[in-house]
């Protein structure tokens, strides 16, 4: 069954965006321009059909506008995260009284075990879980025994160069996936159509299926010309100010 979404979740970034963690030799954001940026990406998945929350920036976090990492949204309950990082560990501690708008059964990942939701793909109510610098294999396996207390199911796969597992493949439903180096011959992706993303554009492989559109960073004209061509309606925008930070579309938001 396709995955509709109705709801998202943002945070705005905050003026110690530019203290963010990064290794994309980029510079450093400019706050405004991210501003911008981040009001647009806000109006395209208004334009996808969702409800968007905006939550207030918060300063003390320099990170905190990437929210995916903090929530795993599933059909049937929230799971707040312990992101890997520990300039990010605090951002969690906001997340249960949000989430208990929308969800009433919240789980969480706990030490030892470290869980960022960059990290995890949703396919149906399967869930691929990268094991990462940020992830590690306790805190892959509480998730898989959470999602199997819900009647889901969780595997592992194991990153070699990228930050997040979704840095380098994003799941399009219509059983496809797009897909940009060491992710394209992963033997547990074969059962997939993927489209493969050009290495000069791997950024772009941070994608998101919204309902019936394909939102794809802008500025990456041969991904939108491969992800068009299979057959797909893609809609650019640009958050180029978050590339600097090593974040991409997804992380952006949380869609439920
Ligand atoms: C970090 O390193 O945690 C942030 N600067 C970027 C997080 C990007 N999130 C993601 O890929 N899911």
């Amino acid at each position: 069954m396709k995955q509709q979404f109705n709801k998202a979740i943002v945070r705005l970034p905050g003026f110690s965006m530019t203290k963010g963690l990064s290794t994309a030799s980029l510079g450093k954001p400019n706050y405004y321009n991210a501003r911008k940026q981040h009001a647009a990406y806000v109006e395209t998945l208004i334009d996808c059909g969702l409800k968007v929350t905006v939550l207030k920036a918060d300063e003390r976090f320099p990170d905190s506008c990437f929210i995916e990492d903090v929530a795993l949204c599933t059909p049937h309950c929230v799971i707040i995260t312990n992101p890997g990082a520990d300039s990010r560990k605090g951002e969690v501690n906001a997340m249960p009284q949000i989430m208990q708008r929308f969800y009433s059964n919240i789980e969480y990942i706990r030490e030892p075990g470290t869980l960022e939701a960059g990290d995890v793909m949703m396919v149906g109510d399967h869930y691929f879980i990268g094991l990462s610098e940020r992830t590690n294999e306790a805190g892959a396996k509480q998730l898989i025994s959470i999602l199997e207390k819900y009647k889901m199911s969780g595997s592992v796969i194991t990153l070699e160069k990228v930050l997040h597992l979704k840095t380098g493949v994003a799941y399009l439903e219509d059983n496809t996936l797009v897909a940009c180096g060491e992710f394209v011959t992963k033997p547990e992706f074969q059962k997939f159509r993927i489209i493969e993303i050009p290495d000069e554009e791997s950024y772009a492989a941070n994608c998101i299926r919204v309902n019936d559109k394909v939102i794809i960073p802008a500025g990456f004209p041969k991904t939108k010309n491969i992800i068009s061509s299979a057959g797909f309606d893609v809609v650019e925008v640009d958050v180029s100010e978050f590339r600097k930070l090593d974040g991409g579309l997804s992380c952006l938001s949380l869609r439920l």
